[in-house]
C-alpha cells in the first residue's frame, strides 16, 4: 500500500449456487443458504466495462471471510478489505470486523454467480492465481475485452482446464466488446497481449505495459458500444454507471 488513496468501486456479485465443496464447509457451520444472500465484492477501477464480465476470479490462496451486512447478507472479501470497509461506514457497526466463517478460494470454485450488468446470465467463480491479498477485496471480476490481465487468465485457463481442475465450460470463450477505441480496436486487451507478445499471466513486466496502455487508449479515446450510455466517451459514462450501480444497491465505493 502507497501513499496514494485508490479508490475502487466494490461490485456485489451474488452466489447462485455453491460448488459442492464450498456447499459442505457452509452445511458443516450450520449456514443456511437459502435464507441469506451471499456477495462476492469484487473491487474494479473500470465500472463502465461490467457490461463485458465473463467470470468472477478468486484466489485459491487466499482465505477469504463471510461477513454479515445486516438484513440476511453477507460479503466475501478478505478480513483486511472488510476490515477497511469497517471504518468506512460500509459495514453494521465501526470496527467490527469478525468474521461468520473463513471459507477458502479453493473451495469457491465452479460455484454460480450473478453479476450486476453483465450481458452473459450466469456466471462461474474460477481461480486467478495473480491475485493480491493485500490489494482491494482479493477478488477481481473478469472482463477480458478490456483487462490484459483477465484476459490472458481466462486463456490460461481454458487450455488447461484439467491443471486447473475446472471444468472447460465454466469459461466464457466469447468476448463481449464494451468500448470501441481507436488504436486499439474493441477488444483492447486481446490486441494488446498479441502485440506485446503475452504468453502466461506470469509475464508481470509486458502485462503491466499492457494494463498502462490499454486503461488509458479506454479511459480517453474510448466509446460505449453497450448500455444506458451506448455511444458516449467513456470518460463521460464511467461516473454514470458507476453512480447508477450504486444507486441500484449493487455497488459502493471503497478507499484504501
Ligand atoms: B480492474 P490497481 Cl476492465 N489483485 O477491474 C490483482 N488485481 C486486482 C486486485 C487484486 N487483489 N484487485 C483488483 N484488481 C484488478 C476491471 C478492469 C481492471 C479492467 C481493466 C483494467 C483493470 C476488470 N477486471 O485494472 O493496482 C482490478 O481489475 C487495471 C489497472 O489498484 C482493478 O480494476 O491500480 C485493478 O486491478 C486495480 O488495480
Amino acid at each position: 500500500e502507497g501513499l496514494n488513496p485508490q479508490e475502487y468501486t466494490g461490485i456485489k456479485i451474488k452466489i447462485t449456487e455453491f460448488a459442492d465443496e464450498a456447499k459442505k464447509i457452509l452445511d458443516e457451520n450450520n449456514f443456511d443458504t437459502e435464507k441469506n444472500n451471499i456477495f462476492l465484492v469484487a473491487a474494479t477501477l473500470r465500472p463502465e466495462t461490467m457490461y463485458g464480465q465473463t467470470c468472477c476470479f478468486v484466489s485459491p490462496k487466499i482465505d477469504y471471510g463471510l461477513f454479515h451486512v445486516g438484513n440476511g447478507d453477507y460479503y466475501i472479501t478478505t478480513e483486511r478489505a472488510f476490515k477497511n470497509m469497517s471504518y468506512q461506514k460500509l459495514t453494521p457497526t465501526r470496527g467490527d470486523y469478525k468474521a461468520t466463517l473463513i471459507i477458502n478460494g479453493k473451495s469457491l470454485i465452479g460455484s454460480k454467480i450473478k453479476a450486476p450488468l453483465a450481458v452473459y446470465d450466469e456466471l462461474y467463480i474460477l481461480p486467478m492465481e495473480t491475485v493480491l491479498a493485500s490489494k482491494g477485496t482479493g477478488v477481481v471480476t473478469c472482463v477480458p475485452s478490456d483487462s490484459p490481465d483477465d484476459f490472458i487468465t481466462t486463456k490460461d485457463l481454458s487450455n488447461k482446464p484439467e491443471y486447473y481442475n475446472i471444468n472447460k465450460d465454466w469459461v466464457k470463450s466469447q468476448l463481449v466488446p464494451i468500448v470501441q477505441t481507436e488504436k486499439y480496436g474493441d477488444k483492447c486487451a486481446e490486441y494488446l497481449v498479441n502485440e506485446l507478445k503475452i504468453q502466461s499471466p506470469k509475464d508481470a513486466l509486458q502485462l503491466a505495459q499492457a494494463k498502462e496502455l490499454a486503461y488509458k487508449e479506454g479511459y480517453y479515446n474510448g466509446t460505449m458500444m453497450v448500455g444506458k450510455y451506448k455511444g458516449e466517451k467513456v470518460e463521460e459514462a464511467k461516473p454514470k454507471v458507476k453512480a447508477d450501480l450504486v444507486a441500484s444497491g449493487d455497488a459502493f465505493v471503497y478507499n484504501e
